[in-house]
């Protein structure tokens, strides 16, 4: 074989990221952490009922065509009731502690303590609003695909029920996190805007740049905060979803700071608790112009 010239360039070290082009190619099934068996940490972990459940559930997310209706899912007493004490805990910390954009839009969804309300049927309302649905899930979806997703202008769900045992926060999504953190919000067109550039610049990015996308969209769809005349307010929907966090993210105890999608984001933090630090954004506008900057520059590969 000729030896190759000094100087002259190597093989091309990174591996072609092929982009799905419709929603069909971005595939539900890759479960992470909690979802594929619960922790020895996790609430549910003795409970063997538990576990059963929510392997019939993941079931119904598995099974899922895209086209067709979420499957609808009738939940235990059990799991009303929890669903009742989050959405009654939250309600009562939504007017001071929600930004406008959640208190403008969550009236919609008619949420009740006595039932569990359907993917479907919320599905159906943001169609009507903002273009966006949502797609079960059976877990903690694999961070490409489920970026990828919101590309699509999909969510993915989960449909199960957290512990009964803890209410008031869970290390992991479930639907009362992803119904009353998640939905609400995505009924608003500009804060949909801001995730859907998100999505856009997961479709080619390489293995470090989606990483890098993982940690802004947790430290904004997740735990973002906004600054409302002169006061914070919370959109993530890791604080919406937990009447634990949305006192503690009030508190004084965390650390705040301006995002900047350019800055090195610290390490995502699932395992203790709540969050030590909240970035804070001064308007979804300004937040969707600095991301759509960040991922064009991305798209061209200059980062
Ligand atoms: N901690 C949130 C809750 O209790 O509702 C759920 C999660 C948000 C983000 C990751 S897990
Ligand atoms: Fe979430």
């Amino acid at each position: 074989l000729p030896k190759a010239a000094p100087g002259a360039p190597g093989p091309v070290q990174q591996t072609q990221v092929i982009a799905p082009l419709s929603l069909n190619q971005v595939d539900n099934s890759k479960i992470l952490g909690f979802g594929a068996d619960l922790a020895e940490d996790h609430p549910g972990f003795h409970d063997d009922a538990y576990k059963l459940r929510r392997m019939d559930i993941a079931r119904l997310a598995y099974t899922h065509q895209i086209g067709s209706a979420v499957p609808e899912l009738v939940y235990l007493p059990q799991e009303t009731a929890t669903w009742g004490t989050v959405l009654r805990e939250t309600s009562q910390l939504y007017p001071t502690h929600a930004c406008k954009e959640f208190l403008a839009s969550f009236p919609m969804f008619d949420f009740r303590e006595d039932s569990v309300p359907q993917l479907e049927a919320l599905s159906s309302i943001l169609r009507r609003e903002t273009g966006w649905q949502i797609r079960p899930v059976a877990g903690l979806l694999h961070p490409r695909d489920f970026l990828n997703g919101l590309a699509f202008n999909t969510f993915h769900s989960t449909q199960y029920v957290r512990h009964h045992s803890r209410p008031m926060y869970t290390p992991e999504p479930d639907v009362c996190h992803e119904l009353l953190g998640h939905v609400p919000m995505l009924a608003d067109p500009k804060y949909c805007e801001m995730v859907h550039n998100i999505g856009l610049a997961s479709l080619h990015a390489n293995e470090k740049q989606i990483w890098h996308l993982t940690k802004m969209y947790w430290y904004t769809v997740e735990f973002g905060l906004i600054r409302e005349q002169g006061r914070i307010c919370a959109f993530g929907a890791g604080i919406l979803s937990s009447f634990g966090e949305l006192e503690h993210m009030r508190s004084g105890q965390a650390e705040l700071r301006a995002f900047d999608p350019f800055i090195t984001l610290p390490k995502m933090d699932y395992k203790s608790g709540y969050q030590k630090l909240y970035y804070v954004l001064d308007s979804f506008d300004d937040a969707a112009a600095k991301l759509k900057v960040y991922c064009d520059k991305l798209k061209l590969n200059a980062i």
